[in-house]
């Protein structure tokens, strides 16, 4: 090992304890979500207006692929999926440096991917279109300036960012089945649900908090939690029709 190799490796190696430290200390929420009413039928997207998107979603083996709605999407157990799980508030006045990670919302097959994502402000979130179809991305933001732009072209990326909490509905102009929603955050804590409607916030420090989940149909309970150094608290949030 020559001197410059061993010099990085130590640097590294200060920096690996330096993140591990608050990992250690802090506790985490493990989450479920649960839909109390008639488990909402899913129906089929109809993408006949754009014939690029009519036959752009396929199976493995090339035949035509149904897609389904997405604004309510509950699993047989009554758990939720795409449900936004966040700190609302018991951060006091604590300050979070954006991620530089980008955050990703491809149009392909003529949807959002993912449907629901939650950033942080100042964030950059990348904008992408995999479809040879126009798409028109607008965002119907009401605390902070809207954006709505096209990406005509398959590969055409633009970087967007929000620079105040809120819950953003994004539309396509072109395709009217399109949505998607970001979830804008001034903190590191908001994670989303996935396949069977559950999801962890880490490295949480030890505290009194209100935690929200919000979900684009079935609106935002809350409840508190209290967590201490290292633990993991166990939380569901039913959602009522
Ligand atoms: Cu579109």
């Amino acid at each position: 090992m020559n001197n410059r190799a061993f010099a990085i490796k130590l640097g590294s190696l200060t920096l690996a304890i330096a993140i591990a430290q608050p990992v250690l200390a802090g506790g985490s929420v493990k989450a479920t979500t649960k839909y109390d009413g008639e488990r909402p039928r899913r129906t089929v997207l109809k993408m006949d207006a754009d014939q690029y998107c009519a036959t752009s979603n396929k199976k493995k083996d090339g035949s035509p692929k149904k897609v389904g709605s997405q604004e309510a999407i509950v699993n047989k157990d009554g758990t939720v999926r795409n449900v936004i799980v966040f700190v609302k508030d018991g951060l006091g006045d604590a300050k979070f440096e954006a991620p530089t990670e980008k955050a990703e919302l491809d149009q392909k097959g003529c949807m959002y991917h993912p449907h629901v994502q939650s950033v942080q402000t100042k964030q950059p979130m990348l904008v992408k279109n995999s479809d040879a179809t126009l798409h028109n991305i607008h965002s119907f933001a009401e605390k902070q300036k809207a954006f709505n732009f096209a990406q005509p072209k398959q590969g055409d990326e633009k970087e967007v960012s929000f620079s105040r909490p809120e819950f953003v509905k994004i539309k396509c102009d072109v395709h009217p089945w399109m949505s998607a929603y970001v979830g804008v955050f001034p903190h590191p804590y908001h994670v989303v649900t996935g396949k069977k409607g559950d999801c962890e916030l880490s490295d949480l420090p030890a505290g009194e908090y209100t935690l929200g989940a919000w979900h684009e149909t079935f609106g935002e309970v809350e409840q508190k939690v209290t967590i201490a150094d290292g633990e993991a608290v166990e939380v569901e949030f039913v959602f009522k029709p």
